[in-house]
């Protein structure tokens, strides 16, 4: 019996550097006490079955309360929470045992995947008829456009926060013969993901601006800024998933997701995800098996890009699900609010300035810089000196750059400064990330702007700088630095059973829409939040043009009409193409999407490892036109990507991931080809692998099968495969420290040395579990950190030698003799770059109480493609000897 690991996955740092366990990043989590189970197919949620249900967990004291109900032809189970002072492994495992359950797994939550708003402004009147909207012009929008495609008679479903309707680009109203014609809210304003949803009909949200901007990428109309959505006649459903703030529990999603079907989308788009790479878990599934039942599913690939290869994003890593990475825009939308100073009373000038989130109120003030001279890289980096003056009346000036804003405003606060103008060191603006709490207010100014401060306060003149938020312009420069090529942002595939995603990329990176009224009607966000709306709007526009085509054939038509792109790594563009698991199909091309007349019947080719290496791969092509078409096709290379760092290394690298040239050689049953009009031919594709890779470092190679036809449809079919054994690379290292023992009350996870006695209250037994909470109570808490992912991971208990006399039958297990798994193991289905805990309360999975004693905990993780009754095929490590004891 298998179950997700139900213990809450901790955000603060670990003491293990080797293990990139820092708060920043988005980590897998779970609502505490929080449960989904699925029914088996023949019972339905009628009430007495939920009563039942209910009354049997309050039989266990489980003291269940109701989250949702979760009743749709796509799933059938139910979604709520139990006591959580409990042993949460006994109750997954008590639940999975019943009878009516099929499965149960704990609530996963998942985040936006967006950053941080640039300025906004209601802006001015005026509009245009023709589409010049950089982004699509990019996607090839602007041609569908103009032969006037605009998505009518569509209707996208988009899950996410909410929408504010009231909008006029959004259409004013909700309801029948509104844009926004559909929606509910499942969870309300005060919902955080924890917590239970209080749904109501009204989908509107003014808080979170996410959805607002999500859904006029998809289909705003008219307005000031002379932009529309890529669908704008495309009628809209709003599911609100998210509270104003925190995450999204995967019951809510599967709500969403199987109400948005139910309500007879044509589309359902959702910018939300969280690391994976799996394909089971339950929020996953049920995407999958919408696809399957014949709509169209785009998902966010994610914005974990930073962390290298094989860090999949949940749901977008399901089958036949549409995963969608970023590309930045080539022109880069920014608001810019202007100030105003002078020079010794006299100069007066403006100024331009990008706020940071936590904004720039009004004020004027003198400018004091840290540094006089423009050229110190490090400025502000170390503790100002301690005959600083002090900061409160000033307007602090601080060259970006070596360390962070925080540390900056870290060292000019300690002097009492409230106020913070940071110059940039590189073309253009960025809103700076300041949080630290003593700092009011702050905002970057151009390089040229600062270095001229600078100058005149080295020559002794005193500047005065005003702000008063009233003047702001609206600009869109060229982005000649990293536009037209992936977000460096964007998540880097394959998925841990190397499947081949995304499926295509889109604009992403620096894209203006809609914001919520209350938060000013127009900004700037990037993400492939972004990204993913825009190929919703292009499947809105595949759809109205072909309602007949299918998910599938809609997911292979928008993988093989891409345009591939060189690389980028947010600095340089290199020229060779950026890997297939990062770009998948490459730049969304939505006028080819709409009018190619050849299909192909896959989106990708996946080549797996070598072990399992796919020797015959073949794809069918079908010539829909009306005359016969030759094609010829040839292949390109993308660079090949190295997960790891080095021979020696075990932790995959970060971005960008070492590229090289070397690539697989492509052998096609056929060079050309004559197709007849409505008729399909298999093409056969054999590979045969580079022979100078360093195959210990994991090469994930690609590249693209260029088609041509006489007809004049060009085609990229990509392909991808990893050029070493996956079973061979490391998922578990002792050497990084994990796994070890800690104390369920240690939220910062340090290790205990092994003479550390445990106290496990039994007194207050309800399922034989207990809670930490009475005084002098330590109890165990196995940490674990993987290196690469893993789909089983078995934590079993050793009795030390002094302990063992206690024991008559132990059992053998993958060759080892052990007292059996702890509660709540194995845990399955784990990403990488994670680290988790389980609390072990001396229960085994089987519910005996182990006797007091010393023990250690063997964990052994599953290596990719391993035999799960193979032991050669785990990593294993035991952690230090730790002993319990127990009080009544
Ligand atoms: C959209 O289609 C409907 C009929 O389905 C038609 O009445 C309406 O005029 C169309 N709207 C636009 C903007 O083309
Ligand atoms: C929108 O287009 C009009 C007419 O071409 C132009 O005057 C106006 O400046 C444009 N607005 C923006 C924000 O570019
Ligand atoms: C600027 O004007 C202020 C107020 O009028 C005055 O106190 C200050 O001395 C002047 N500074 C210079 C450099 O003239
Ligand atoms: C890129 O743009 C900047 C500013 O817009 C310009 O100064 C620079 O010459 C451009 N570089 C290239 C290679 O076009
Ligand atoms: C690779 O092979 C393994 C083992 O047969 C299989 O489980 C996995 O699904 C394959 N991956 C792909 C992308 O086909
Ligand atoms: C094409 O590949 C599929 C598996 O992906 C296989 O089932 C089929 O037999 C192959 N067709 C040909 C003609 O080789
Ligand atoms: C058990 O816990 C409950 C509340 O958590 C408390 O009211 C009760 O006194 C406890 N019982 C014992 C025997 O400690
Ligand atoms: C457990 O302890 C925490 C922190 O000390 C406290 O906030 C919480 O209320 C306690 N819970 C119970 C049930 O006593
Ligand atoms: C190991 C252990 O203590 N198991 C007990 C759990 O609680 C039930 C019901 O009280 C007992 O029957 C078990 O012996």
């Amino acid at each position: 019996m298998l179950f997700n690991v139900v213990t809450l996955l901790a955000l603060a740092p670990s003491v293990l550097a080797a293990i990139t366990d820092n708060g920043d990043k988005k980590k897998r989590s779970v609502v505490p006490g929080g449960y989904i189970v699925e029914f088996e197919d023949v019972m339905s949620i009628a009430s007495d079955t939920k009563s039942s249900f209910y009354s049997d967990l309050s039989d266990k004291q489980m003291n269940p309360t109701h989250r949702m109900d979760l009743s749709s032809s796509i799933f059938k189970g139910l979604s709520f929470h139990v006591d959580t002072g409990l042993d949460q492994a006994v109750v997954a495992s008590d639940i999975q045992a019943m009878p009516i359950v099929r499965k149960v797994w704990p609530i996963s939550l998942y985040d936006k995947q967006d950053f941080a708003t640039a300025p906004w402004t209601n802006g001015s009147n005026s509009s245009s008829s023709s589409d010049t909207f950089s982004t699509h012009i990019m996607g090839h929008v602007d041609r569908l456009h103009a032969e006037g495609l605009t998505g009518n008679g569509t209707f996208v479903a988009i899950i996410d926060t909410g929408i504010d309707y009231n909008h006029p680009a959004l259409g004013g109203c909700f309801g029948p013969g509104c844009k926004v014609a559909h929606g509910y809210d499942l969870v309300g304003d005060n919902y955080d993901g924890t917590n239970i949803p209080v749904p109501d009909p009204d989908p509107y949200s003014g808080c979170n601006e996410h959805g607002t901007h999500v859904a006029g990428i998809v289909a705003a109309g008219t307005n000031p800024y002379n932009f529309t959505g890529v669908a704008p006649d495309a009628t809209l459903g709003a599911y609100r998933v998210f509270g104003c703030s925190g995450s999204s529990g995967d019951d809510v999603l599967i709500d969403a997701f199987t109400r948005a079907y139910e309500d007879g989308a044509d589309i359902i788009t959702a910018s939300i995800g969280g690391p994976n790479g799996w394909t089971e878990e339950p929020w996953t599934v049920v995407v999958s098996r919408i696809v399957a039942a014949g709509t169209p599913c785009t998902l966010a690939a994610g914005n974990d890009g930073s962390e290298g290869l094989f860090y999949g994003s949940s749901a977008a890593d399901g089958i036949g699900v549409i995963a969608v990475g970023s590309i930045d825009n080539i022109e880069s939308p920014v608001f810019t609010t202007y100030g105003r100073y002078s020079i010794d009373n006299s100069t007066n000038g403006q100024f331009g300035y990008l706020a940071a989130a936590i904004g720039m109120p009004n004020v004027s003030l003198p400018l004091w810089a840290v540094s006089k001279d423009s050229t110190n890289a490090a400025d502000a980096c170390e503790p100002l000196p301690a005959d600083t003056a002090d900061l409160s009346g000033k307007l602090v000036l601080i060259r970006r750059g070596t360390c962070t804003f925080d540390t900056k405003a870290a060292n000019v606060a300690a002097f009492g400064a409230q106020y913070i103008l940071f110059y940039n060191n590189a073309p253009s603006l960025t809103s700076p990330s300041v949080t630290d709490p003593d700092i009011i207010g702050a905002a970057m100014v151009s390089a040229d702007q600062g270095v001229s401060w600078a100058a005149s306060l080295a020559a002794g003149s005193a500047v005065q700088v005003s702000i008063d938020g009233k003047l702001t312009v609206f600009s869109s420069p060229p982005n000649n630095v990293t536009g037209g090529h992936m977000s460096t942002f964007s998540m880097w595939n394959p998925t841990n059973e190397a499947y081949v995603k995304p499926e295509i990329s889109a604009p992403g990176g620096n894209i203006l829409s809609t914001l919520p009224l209350e938060q000013g009607g127009y900004g700037v966000l990037s993400g492939t939040s972004m990204a993913t709306p825009f190929v919703a709007g292009v499947v809105a526009l595949m759809k109205q043009a072909r309602p007949d085509l299918d998910p599938y054939t809609i997911r292979s038509i928008l993988g093989t009409t891409g345009h591939p792109v060189t690389f980028n790594d947010g600095k340089t563009t290199y020229n060779y193409l950026a890997p297939v698991v990062q770009q998948g199909g490459g730049e969304v091309d939505a006028f080819a999407a709409v009018h190619t007349s050849t299909v192909i019947d896959v989106a990708n080719l996946a080549f797996n490892d070598t072990a399992h290496f796919v020797k015959e791969a073949n794809f069918t092509i079908t010539n829909r036109g009306s005359s016969d078409v030759t094609y010829n096709f040839d292949y390109v290379n993308a660079a090949t990507a190295y997960t790891l760092p080095d021979d020696g290394s075990t932790q995959p690298q970060t971005f960008p991931p070492d590229l090289v040239t070397s690539g697989a050689t492509v052998h096609l049953s056929s060079g050309s080809l004559s197709v007849a009009a409505g008729k399909s031919e298999v093409v056969i594709v054999t590979l045969e692998l580079p022979k100078d890779l360093a195959t210990a470092r994991i090469p994930v190679y690609s590249g693209f099968i260029d088609i041509k036809g006489s007809n004049g449809d060009s085609l990229s079919l990509p392909y991808a495969g990893v050029a070493s054994s996956l079973k061979d690379a490391t998922v578990l290292d002792p050497s990084t420290g994990y796994p070890y023992i800690t104390s369920t009350s240690d939220n910062t996870f340090v290790p205990l040395n092994s003479s550390t006695v445990f106290t496990i209250s039994i007194a207050n037994t309800t399922i034989n579990g207990t809670t930490d909470n009475s005084t002098g109570l330590l109890i165990p808490n196995l940490r674990i950190g993987l290196v690469m992912p893993s789909s089983l991971i078995r934590a079993d208990l050793i009795p030390s030698n002094s302990t063992l006399g206690t024991y008559t039958n132990t059992t053998t297990i993958l060759g080892v003799k052990t007292l059996g798994a702890i509660a709540g193991t194995p845990s399955v289905y784990q990403p990488r770059a994670n680290a988790w805990s389980t609390a072990f309360y001396g229960v085994l999975d089987d519910g005996t109480r182990v006797a007091p004693g010393t023990y250690s905990i063997l964990v052994r993780a599953l290596r990719i493609f391993g035999d799960a009754t193979n032991p050669d095929d785990y990593d294993s490590a035991q952690t230090d000897p730790f002993t319990i004891r127990y009080v009544h």
